[in-house]
């Protein structure tokens, strides 16, 4: 579009709203839908979906109008969540999840009854936020393997062309939801020190980096991968393609295009939640052989826990996202050590976790004078409080979570004069580390690389990497509640301020228990709410989940 004359310019904008009116009748909101851009953007069934997706494009186009043509990401995706259902995220310039201020803007304009309403909503926010729509934009997106992805992306599609040629679309096809971010923050890296903006650059950037960590350490043990039927496999498969044999993996789980098969009895989320193997994985056999590991990711490869069998016992044991962090903390702790920079540039390592972080986990970081900073639950709090470590390692305890190196800390690492062949050697590791992780989101494909370095680095199998700390049992607890807005949690979401007087009760109940820790809160993601509970020992975790599902069951009403 030009803006030669007013009168030029009045007609584009009417012809401009003319196309988003066709488009808008296209794809009609549902009637009795509320949608909301939750934690993880849009996520329902994705029969409910095609309209939201329409307007997710209008959003994305101001946004990168607003931002003067930055790229901007949107991903199709549902992760975990079974085959039915779908989900639309936006991703901002820098590969983080889109700027929280625009969340409600998301909200608002998939919730307009109507084509008209669509429209004046779409005018007023394009006023308010100021976007100049003569400004170009630039767009990429991709979707998981879901059977519903198609029919979104072209709603999607239809959204975006409603602004004819000031958009430039580039659509990645089937991917990853990280290789997505790295593609964003990529393109929008203008010193292109990040890496080469597309899948191929993204799966060299880490076959490099890997393989100078890897060094002469090789081979590797192999390791068997859940790909949770989902769009991990195809990703793997290309990565191993452009590894060569360094690694030798196993992908499982990797029927891609099964009715039904995604996530279905397996992936990251079942194994976390279940506290056990896949079914698939356990009748494979795979895991009985000594000193096997395997590892699960999710239904878009953004979340990944190991495990292995015990070997007197042949017993599961889980190695999730608080023991990856512990790992990968110590160890980068190590090497900032022997690389002995000077004072003024030594870097400050610290782990950020959230309440659902295993009790032990946090006691073994702190005990060791590891900085732990304890945040919401959400990757956009943990992605900003890593940002306050010059190395910021951070982990959900589902398998969600990244190491982040400032810009300083890389700079300090560049510019370092080693004083030894081992502080050299310290240095080095500590770029190729900075390089094999993804520093725009949790990158199962990236941290599955990062755990095997680290530990073919420490010479350590799974049960050494497991010897660290126990694990207290724990619980998770899904509770439906008429009315989940009642549940209002404070104080990294430890604590609840609402239902008055409940927390006490909580905090009564949790003294009876040894080592007892519980709370409660809304799930951001689901109609639910959550009760997480540990203890000492199994049976005590579940009586204090059980106890306090039931004083959440009564003060929402339910007896
Ligand atoms: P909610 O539904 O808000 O608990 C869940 C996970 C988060 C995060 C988001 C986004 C748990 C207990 N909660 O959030 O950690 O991953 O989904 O996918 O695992
Ligand atoms: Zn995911």
């Amino acid at each position: 579009m030009s803006s030669s004359s007013p009168t030029k310019a009045a007609h584009e904008h009417a012809v401009l709203l003319n196309s988003i009116a066709d488009g808008a009748n296209q794809y009609p909101k549902p009637e009795h839908v509320n949608y909301t851009y939750g934690t993880a953007g849009f996520r329902t069934l994705a029969t409910k979906l095609p309209s939201v997706l329409f307007r997710v494009g209008l959003l994305a186009v101001l946004r990168s109008k607003r931002l003067e043509g930055a790229t901007i990401g949107i991903m199709v995706t549902a992760s975990h969540n079974p085959e039915p259902d779908n989900g639309v995220k936006l991703v901002d310039p820098s590969g983080e999840m889109l700027d929280p201020s625009w969340e409600p803007h998301a909200t608002t304009l998939s919730n307009c009854p109507s084509t008209e309403s669509l429209i004046s909503t779409f005018t007023t926010l394009a006023n308010h936020l100021r976007v100049d729509l003569h400004q170009p934009a630039n767009i990429v997106y991709a979707r998981d393997t879901r059977p519903s992805g198609p029919e979104l992306i072209k709603a999607l599609e239809t959204g975006l062309r409603v602004f004819g040629d000031s958009v430039k679309i580039n659509d990645l096809g089937v991917t990853t939801t990280p290789i997505l971010h790295y593609v964003v923050k990529a393109t929008n890296d203008k010193t292109a020190e990040y890496g080469v903006p597309t899948k191929e650059g993204y799966n060299a950037k880490m076959a490099k980096a890997f393989t100078t960590l890897i060094g002469n350490k090789g081979p590797l043990a192999p390791l068997y991968v859940d790909c949770a039927n989902g769009v991990g496999a195809v990703a793997l498969k290309d990565f191993t393609d452009a590894l060569g044999d360094l690694l030798p993996v196993h992908p499982l789980n990797t029927a891609t295009t099964t009715q039904g098969a995604l996530n279905h009895m397996c992936g990251a989320d079942f194994v976390k939640t279940k506290q056990a193997l896949p079914p698939s994985v356990h009748s494979s056999g795979v895991l009985s052989k000594p000193g096997s590991r395997a590892c699960s990711f999710d239904g878009d490869a953004d979340r990944i826990v190991f495990y292995y069998l015990n070997e007197e016992k042949a017993n599961f044991r889980l190695l999730d996202g608080d023991k990856i962090a512990v790992m990968v903390a110590m160890f980068l702790v190590d090497l900032v050590v022997k690389a002995k920079l000077d004072e003024e540039h030594r870097l400050k390592v610290g782990v950020v976790q959230t309440a659902y972080a295993n009790g032990s986990s946090t006691k073994y970081l702190t005990s060791r004078n590891i900085p732990v900073t304890c945040v919401s639950t959400g990757v956009k709090h943990l992605h900003h409080a890593a940002q306050r470590y010059d190395i910021g390692v951070y982990f959900e305890a589902n398998g969600h979570g990244t190491v982040l190196f400032s810009d300083s800390a890389i700079k300090a690492l560049k510019a370092a004069s080693p004083q030894s062949p081992d502080a050299a050697n310290a240095i080095k590791n500590l770029l190729a580390f900075s390089e094999l992780i993804n520093q725009a989101v949790g990158d199962a494909l990236s941290d599955m690389l990062l755990v095997e370095a680290v530990l073919a680095h420490r010479g350590w199998g799974a049960s050494d990497w497991d010897a660290g700390y126990e694990d207290l049992p724990n619980r998770l607890v899904k509770v439906e509640v008429p009315d989940r807005s009642i549940f209002v949690a404070t104080d990294a979401e430890r604590k609840l301020t609402n239902p008055p007087g409940l927390q006490e009760k909580i905090e009564e109940v949790m003294r009876k228990y040894e080592m007892g820790r519980s709370f409660v809160r809304p799930s951001g993601t689901e109609d639910c709410v959550r009760v997480y509970a540990e203890a000492k020992t199994n049976s005590e975790a579940e009586n204090l989940a059980l106890a306090i599902t039931d004083l959440v069951r009564f003060a929402s009403g339910q007896s």
